[in-house]
């Protein structure tokens, strides 16, 4: 039977997942709305992965005998200066979540939780690549700068960063 401190850690995670979600559809409509067509699907598409998270968090927790909590949402921010804004949230928010991730896995290792412990190994190496992948996006944007023609480039191809899409 999963320990209660476990189901409260995965829960706080649900929590976070749905959180990220929210700001990164947040983010995806601010785009939309600016005709940036290629970063808001981009966008639009990691806020459906978050929440995807999130629901696989939410079985996991009722198939072990736990009880998932569904949270309540919260408004994220609605207006961001650039894309330079956006990407670096996106990859502060990253961080932030692998530690939270982390500090679970840790978690599971001082109760002897090794099926938590093996199901958390997935949302490691996820994290590994969405931050890598937010990483290489401010470096494009850093590169583009304040031109037009980059940044015309940049919304077009954004879709192909991703090679393991
Ligand atoms: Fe990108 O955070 Fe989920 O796990």
């Amino acid at each position: 039977m999963i320990k209660q401190n476990i189901i409260d850690a995965l829960n706080n995670q649900v929590e976070a997942e749905a959180g990220a979600s929210q700001l990164y559809l947040a983010m995806a409509s601010w785009a939309d709305s600016r005709g940036l067509e290629g970063i808001s699907e981009f966008l639009f598409a990691h806020s459906d992965e978050e929440r995807m998270h999130m629901l696989k968090l939410i079985r996991f927790i009722n198939e072990r005998g736990g009880k998932a909590i569904i949270p309540s949402l919260h408004m994220p921010k609605q207006d961001f200066q650039n894309l330079n804004e956006i990407f670096t949230m996106l990859l502060d928010h990253e961080v932030k979540v692998s530690e939270m991730i982390n500090e679970i896995v840790d978690l599971t290792l001082s109760e002897k939780d090794y099926t938590t412990h093996n199901f958390l190994q997935w949302y490691v190496s996820e994290q590994i690549e969405e931050e890598r992948l937010a990483r290489i996006i401010l470096d494009k944007l850093k590169l583009i700068g304040d031109d037009k023609g980059g940044m015309y480039l940049f919304d077009r191809d954004i879709s192909t960063f991703n090679p393991a899409k």
